[in-house]
C-alpha cells in the first residue's frame, strides 16, 4: 500500500534527524569537530593517544572529540557519571563544561588513553 510506505519512510528519516542532531543541549554528535564550533578539538588516534592530551577553555565552552583512528575508543570522565560516550570510527562526540575546574578523563577500552580539560 503506497500511503503506508511513504508514512513509514517519513518516521524514518524523522528519527535519523533526531539522531543527527542530538536532544541533549550538552552531549551530541556530528561528523567533523571543524564545523562544531567546540572551543578545543581533540583527536582519539590509532597509536592510543588522545591528542592534544590537554586542552584548556573557558567555562561554558565545549570540546569536541573526534575518532580519527581505525579502532574504537571512548570519552569517559574520571569523575563518574559526568560523561561516557562511545566513539566508533570517525564519530565525534561533544561535551560542554559549563563550570571551572580541572576534569580528567580516559577511554575506557586502552587503559593507556587518558587526557586533561581545565576549565578557566
Ligand atoms: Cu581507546
Amino acid at each position: 500500500m503506497p500511503t503506508q510506505w511513504l508514512l513509514t519512510g517519513g518516521a524514518v528519516l524523522g528519527s535519523l534527524a533526531l539522531l543527527a542532531c542530538g536532544s541533549d543541549p550538552t552531549t551530541s554528535t556530528s561528523k567533523t569537530c571543524g564545523a562544531s564550533g567546540a572551543a578545543a578539538n581533540i583527536t582519539a588516534t590509532s597509536s592510543l593517544s588522545f591528542a592534544p592530551a590537554a586542552a584548556t577553555i573557558n567555562a561554558g565552552q565545549s570540546v569536541c572529540w573526534q575518532n580519527g583512528s581505525q579502532f574504537a575508543h571512548t570519552v569517559t570522565s574520571d569523575e563518574v557519571g559526568a560523561f561516557n560516550n562511545g566513539l566508533a570510527i570517525g564519530d565525534t562526540f561533544i561535551h560542554t563544561f559549563a563550570n571551572k575546574g580541572t576534569f580528567t578523563y580516559h577511554c575506557s577500552i586502552h587503559a593507556v588513553m587518558t587526557g586533561t580539560i581545565t576549565v578557566q
